[in-house]
């Protein structure tokens, strides 16, 4: 019988004593396993954190993480909550959607090269990133084990160019952290939370939680949300449990997120020139190829 088919208390109980000192070749350097959300502005993110705390707590409902509805800054605080001696769980901004600008910043955080718990402006300027980066090396991070976790809510349904992103978004998470995000559908209640599956197992997501968030309007306890929250906790300790059991390499993971991010970004950065050029070029004239192969541009 899986834990977290048992009765909740046991389930509870397991997650709060988790320990990465009792994987298969003991905690490999790391010290903490760090549960990053990420997804769309309104998701329910911070009513996730707030679940989270208020399952492995004994106390009342308190809304911790933030849940206002104010999107208008750039300036993000990237916070940090800690559920237990070894399970931190991280509020990352919400985006609007997956444009070059906004998931540079995604992949930099997943990445853990933004500090924790400081204001951080967004910037898709290059040379602030780089800079940024190396930034980070005065106090490199090399301890902490990411978890991604997507947070959709299956009240919004993906139109196929949505899926598109999406698939490539989850794709680079997994190669930016090694691990393939863990996906949970949020306000069950309020959607079709099987075609949301449906759509995620497609992309090829292979932990799909579905549940309902507790949130300040609504927080009576039930024993069903108990569980689906617990389940979700229980999850993503399996998937530490089973990265574990692999001799790891924290600095060296460490180095080939930043070389991912660094190409990244070049990319982006070369991508975003030539679309400049090629709208600078359209306002002035348009290119030809003459008969020798070279490249003419007629001026309007
Ligand atoms: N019914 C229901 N309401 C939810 C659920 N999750 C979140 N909410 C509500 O949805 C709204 C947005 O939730 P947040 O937790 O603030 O969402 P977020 O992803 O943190 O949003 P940003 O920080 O702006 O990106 C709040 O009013 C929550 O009370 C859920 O599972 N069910
Ligand atoms: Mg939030």
């Amino acid at each position: 019988m899986a834990e977290y088919e048992r009765p909740e208390d046991h389930v509870k109980d397991y997650i709060l004593r988790f320990s990465l000192d009792r994987c298969a070749l003991g905690s490999q350097g790391y010290n903490r396993v760090l549960l990053q959300l990420f997804g769309f502005m309104g998701h329910g993110k911070s009513s996730l954190i707030n679940s989270c705390k208020y399952v492995l707590g004994d106390g009342d409902y308190k809304a911790r993480a933030k849940t206002s509805r104010s999107h208008g800054g750039v300036t993000v605080n990237r916070k940090a909550y800690r559920l237990t001696r070894t399970i931190t769980i991280v509020d990352n901004r919400g985006y609007s959607r997956f444009n070059a600008f906004e998931t540079g910043e995604i992949y930099a955080q997943l990445g853990n090269f933004v500090p924790l718990n400081e204001k951080v402006e967004w910037t898709n300027d290059f040379e602030t990133m780089i800079s940024r980066l190396e930034d980070s090396e005065m106090d490199p991070n090399f301890t902490d084990l990411t978890v991604p976790i997507f947070v959709y809510s299956v009240k919004k349904g993906l139109n196929d160019g949505e899926k598109r992103e999406t698939k490539e978004f989850i794709e680079n998470c997994r190669l930016m952290t090694g691990v393939y995000p863990i996906v949970v559908l949020t306000h069950k209640m309020s959607g079709d939370y099987t075609k949301a599956e449906n759509d995620f197992k497609l992309m090829g997501v292979e932990q799909i939680i579905k549940l309902e968030n507790y949130t300040k309007r609504d927080h009576h306890k039930t024993k069903e949300r108990h569980k689906e929250l617990l389940k979700f906790l229980y999850c993503t300790l399996e998937d530490v449990k089973f990265q574990m059991r692999y001799p790891k390499n924290p600095r060296r993971e460490r180095i080939e997120r930043k070389k991912f991010l660094i190409k990244f970004l070049h990319d982006r950065d070369m991508k975003e020139r030539k679309e400049k050029d090629r709208r600078r070029l359209d306002r002035q004239g348009y290119m030809r190829v003459n008969s020798t192969g070279l490249l003419n541009v007629i001026y309007k």
